[in-house]
């Protein structure tokens, strides 16, 4: 299965993924996600739930599973939004799910010349994406709860292909957090205790998943949204290990096209149906969908006309 491993590793560099790493399927997951659910941390994201057993048994997902590859693909580093509203870095271009599945499809027929059946995911299956990650040795779970790489830090997605191949496996590394806290210190809601994020608290969770219409956002919430419009990086921003040089050049097509860089929030506010749905044809803040994204630019609009004096353009550009 070496030469399988090799083959897969070397398409995988050709279509642009930035590493790979291979993990027992049947690798020990612990109470982390049990526990983390039976607290209520998943918010109203009920399918978390419901896809609890797959999670914690692949063998659900795909019958005969031996091995978990995880593969990363770099996203950009920087904020590019000229205009107020920041979105995360990682939804300023085209939406990686399709990105992604066309070159998971590739890697999944390479592997299946050497006789594997696979099923890949990217942020889509019912799969620990970042506990796979950490068991196949490409970096460790910080404290923000992310993937953390030695090369590359947590700017990063992640990949999933399970396979019935018993491909060679990688080690884990150490955690290399050391006595930093600088994410659970400067989460703006406090949602982040020892590795474990409380999505009840997490601004990425109000902006992007929180499309229940009875969702409502606490007021702690509120008062830290600042002028976040999808998404949150503050944990990611901090983290000394994100101030590494990427370990890829990032794909052209995870940029931020320039209408959306210029486009002043004011309009964006009154892009609505039709329209709505043509500028933000193929990008990745289309997942919040319309209704959620409208609520979160009134937020923004009521708190930028209450503290005029906020500016965003001189957010870093590094
Ligand atoms: C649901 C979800 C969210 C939710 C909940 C966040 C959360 N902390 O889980 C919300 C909407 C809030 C969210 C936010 C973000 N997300 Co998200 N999210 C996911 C998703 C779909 C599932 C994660 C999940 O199951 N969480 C529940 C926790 C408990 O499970 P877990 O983290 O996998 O934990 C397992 C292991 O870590 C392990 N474990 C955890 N702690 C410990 C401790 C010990 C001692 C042990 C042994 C094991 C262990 O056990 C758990 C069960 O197996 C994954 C994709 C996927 N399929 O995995 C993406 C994913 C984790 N998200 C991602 C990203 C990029 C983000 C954001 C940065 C987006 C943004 N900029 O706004 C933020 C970051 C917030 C944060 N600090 O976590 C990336 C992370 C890439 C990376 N480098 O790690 C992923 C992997 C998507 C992808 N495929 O690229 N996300
Ligand atoms: S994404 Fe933002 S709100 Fe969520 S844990 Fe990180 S810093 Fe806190
Ligand atoms: S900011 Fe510090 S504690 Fe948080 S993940 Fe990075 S190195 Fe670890």
């Amino acid at each position: 299965m070496r030469e399988a491993r090799q083959a897969v590793e070397y398409a995988a560099r050709a279509l642009g993924f930035s590493a790979l790493g291979v993990a027992r399927a049947d690798a020990p997951q612990g109470n982390a996600l049990k526990y983390w659910i039976n607290r209520g941390c998943h918010a109203g994201m009920d399918w978390l739930e419901r896809h609890l057993p797959a999670r914690l048994n692949p063998q659900l997902v795909l019958p005969g599973a031996r091995s978990v590859i995880i593969l990363t693909y770099e996203y950009p580093r920087s904020d590019a939004r000229q205009q107020k509203g920041i979105i995360a870095r990682y939804a300023q271009g085209e939406d990686y799910h399709k990105l992604l599945s066309p070159k998971l499809a590739d890697l999944d027929e390479t592997l299946s010349f050497y006789g594997g059946k696979q099923v890949c995911f990217s942020d889509s299956g019912p799969i620990s994406e970042r506990f796979f990650a950490a068991q196949a040795g490409l970096g460790w779970i910080g404290r923000n709860g992310l993937l953390v790489r030695l090369r590359g830090g947590s700017f990063c997605f992640l990949s999933s292909i399970l396979t019935t191949l018993d491909l060679p496996v990688d080690s884990p590394i150490p955690n290399h957090c050391g006595k930093c806290r600088r994410c659970e210190e400067s989460c703006p809601t406090g949602a982040l205790h020892e590795g474990s994020c409380d999505a009840r608290l997490c601004l990425s969770y109000w902006t992007i998943e929180a499309r229940n219409e009875q969702d409502k956002l606490p007021p702690k919430v509120r008062e830290a949204l600042g002028e976040r419009m999808f998404g949150c990086d503050t944990c990611q921003e901090v983290c000394p290990w994100n101030r590494l040089p990427p370990a890829r050049k990032v794909d052209p097509h995870l940029l931020m096209p320039v209408r959306l860089a210029r486009m002043p929030l004011e309009e964006l506010e009154h892009l609505e149906g039709e329209p709505w749905q043509h500028f933000f044809a193929g990008s990745s803040v289309r997942r919040a969908g319309e209704k959620l994204l409208h609520r979160t630019l009134q937020r923004l609009h009521s708190s930028s006309e209450a503290t005029p004096s906020l500016e965003l353009n001189k957010r870093d550009l590094r």
